[in-house]
């Protein structure tokens, strides 16, 4: 750790207050140059205890930057993973309001339910896969706080991997009944299909992203409990969106979810 509690502690209440009043900022990097990973999630952590200080509940976790389309666009080379609160779920074919984000992007992804807990180190797909009730289609909605979406990686890591909103549905699979590295994606904007892929590109096999999560937080003394709903990270690239656009994400055999903006 290079910064002192309140450091932390101050960069936690900024990068939330952002996100709660929808204002961009400068990335904390360029006034903290020094900071490391730890302070990093320290202040990711802070953000979590700050929610669940106001009452709100954590229902699960995300991976993010697990494809290489993901990594190229922001210019990064490793995954990084944060926290879903309630506060951030939206209802299946519900509105999302611009007016509370700075500059929403959409991203496909297929969503994870936990049977039992996973507590790593030493996970790997096998576990994982052991442990998972069932998969769905989700629709990350990502809004990093950082001026123009532009940011390094530690950067992103304090501010909660771009977390704000999300919506999860369609039809629920057991993992036994699909095959994540070949499943097939269409996500369609305002009825075109705009982006498309398979599981395959979320780190070969969309559980190993789970597995990495699983790891990661058993490194810091935490697990992914039982009933924890996870987001395994954009399949492919993120597209803007704005108030008015409808976006649906199908999934083969998973039926479909969407949102619409207003
Ligand atoms: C960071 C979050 C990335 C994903 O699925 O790759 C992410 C960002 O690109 O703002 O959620
Ligand atoms: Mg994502």
């Amino acid at each position: 750790m290079s910064l002192d509690q309140s450091t932390i502690d101050n960069l936690a209440a900024h990068l939330e207050t952002c996100e709660l009043e929808a204002r961009d900022t400068a990335k904390i990097t360029d006034e903290y140059p020094e900071m490391d990973w730890d302070d990093a999630y320290a202040i990711q952590d802070r953000i979590r205890q700050r929610k669940l200080a106001r009452g709100e509940r954590i229902v699960g976790f995300k991976a993010g930057l697990t494809s290489h389309a993901k990594m190229k666009q922001m210019g990064v080379a490793t995954p990084c993973f944060g926290f879903l609160a309630d506060s951030f779920a939206l209802p299946e074919g519900g509105e999302c309001k611009v007016s509370e984000l700075i500059h929403p992007k959409v991203e496909p992804e297929i969503a994870f339910v936990t049977r039992t807990a996973l507590q790593g180190p030493g996970c790997h797909i096998g576990t994982v896969l052991a442990a998972i009730d069932f998969v769905m289609p989700g629709i990350e909605v990502i809004d990093s706080r950082y001026r123009d979406f532009k940011f390094d990686l530690k950067s992103v890591v304090a501010d909660n991997t771009s977390a704000v909103r999300f919506v999860v549905g369609g039809r629920p699979l057991p993992v036994a009944e699909v095959d994540l590295r070949t499943v097939g994606i269409v996500l369609e904007k305002n009825g075109q299909p705009v982006l498309f892929g398979a599981g395959a590109a979320v780190l070969g096999h969309p559980a190993a992203a789970i597995a990495m999560l699983a790891n990661h937080l058993g490194a810091r003394g935490e697990h992914i409990p039982a009933g924890s709903l996870i987001l395994s990270g954009g399949i492919t690239e993120a597209v803007a969106v704005q108030a008015g656009d409808a976006i649906t994400l199908r999934v083969q055999g998973m039926g479909s979810v969407g949102l619409r903006f207003v």
